[in-house]
């Protein structure tokens, strides 16, 4: 039986009944991380890649107060366009939307609970929140971070931006009980770059051994998810002067500006993206596409 407040799709319904491999996609990265059109097209080519994998995608969001497991077409279409006029929604702003019957895109941490609830394992996106620069006055740090801790889905991304301090994340999760998994490298990659100089916690180089590890969380009950983080393709990362330079840039103004709370990620995300021109957002796509087709091929041996 499924939660009252949970609207799974049909062809998400039909592969869960039917124990076939679904990976969860997040919806905040379609309407606050990334520019319309490139926004939409980029959830679609998502959607497609999990399927050429041989995974039924399941987008999730809330619409009219619905936890949507698997969107269909229009929806996806619906929460590019309304961009920042859609709610960014993470773990506390949940019950909220229900009882509003509102519309909210879903973080990193808002897309494990509704994948959870709905009996999804593995979940792909581009990069997860963190400890904030500065977190130590501000004590910016994301709920992603908490969610990882208790929330059993494995979660692929390509690091984290470095708008974030990276050794500071990493030492949170390693508070928390979240092990970091480099997907093929040793190192904590940072987003448009493949490298950060900080060491993940386990290297694996396989799929099947990311789902053995998967299912031993499973059979001894272990509450937490785990976060698989895989670089970005060679061919696609940036040079990391520049994108230091234009991150640092960013920080800069947000503080200026006295941007806080929830509209600090999105402000960075969009001033990096105008000021790299298309660089950047080349990249992110790119990258999400990679951890895709990587969370497919974990979800298929979960
Ligand atoms: N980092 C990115 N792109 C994104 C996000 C983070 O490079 O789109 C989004 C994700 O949805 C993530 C959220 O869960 O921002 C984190 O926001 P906050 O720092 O407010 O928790
Ligand atoms: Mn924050």
């Amino acid at each position: 039986m499924y939660n009252q407040h949970l609207l799974l799709s049909d062809e998400v319904r039909a592969a869960l009944d039917a124990n076939k491999p679904v990976i969860a996609l997040e919806s905040t990265i379609i309407s606050h991380g990334m520019p319309y059109p490139q926004n939409v097209e980029t959830a679609r080519a998502c959607e497609r890649i999990a399927r050429e994998n041989g995974v039924t995608p399941a987008t999730c969001a809330i619409l009219g107060g619905k936890l949507c497991v698997g969107l269909n077409d229009k929806q996806l279409a619906y929460l590019g366009k309304a961009g920042h006029k859609v709610n960014k929604v993470s773990r506390r702003d949940i019950p909220v939307m229900i009882a509003r019957k509102a519309d909210g895109a879903t973080t990193v941490a808002a897309t494990m609970i509704l994948a959870a609830l709905a009996g999804v394992k593995v979940f792909a996106t581009g990069g997860i929140g963190g400890v904030h620069r500065g977190a130590e006055v501000t004590m910016d740090i994301s709920a992603d971070l908490e969610e990882l801790s208790q929330t059993p889905v494995t979660v692929v991304c390509a690091g984290a931006k470095s708008i974030l301090d990276l050794g500071l994340t990493m030492e949170y999760l390693e508070t928390k009980g979240v092990p970091v998994i480099g997907y093929g490298t040793d190192e904590l990659p940072a987003f448009y770059t493949r490298r950060s100089g900080f060491a993940v916690t386990y290297r694996m180089d396989t799929p099947q051994e990311v789902a053995a590890a998967i299912r031993a969380g499973q059979e001894i009950g272990y509450r937490g998810g785990m976060l698989i983080v895989n670089p970005i393709p060679e061919a696609y990362s940036m040079d990391k002067d520049y994108i230091d330079g234009v991150i640092a840039r960013a920080l800069e103004e947000s503080e200026a500006q006295g941007v806080h709370g929830k509209a600090v990620t999105p402000f960075l995300l969009a001033r990096i993206a105008e000021a790299t021109g298309g660089d950047s957002l080349a990249s992110n796509i790119q990258l999400v596409y990679n951890n895709v087709a990587v969370a497919s091929q974990i979800a298929k041996e979960v």
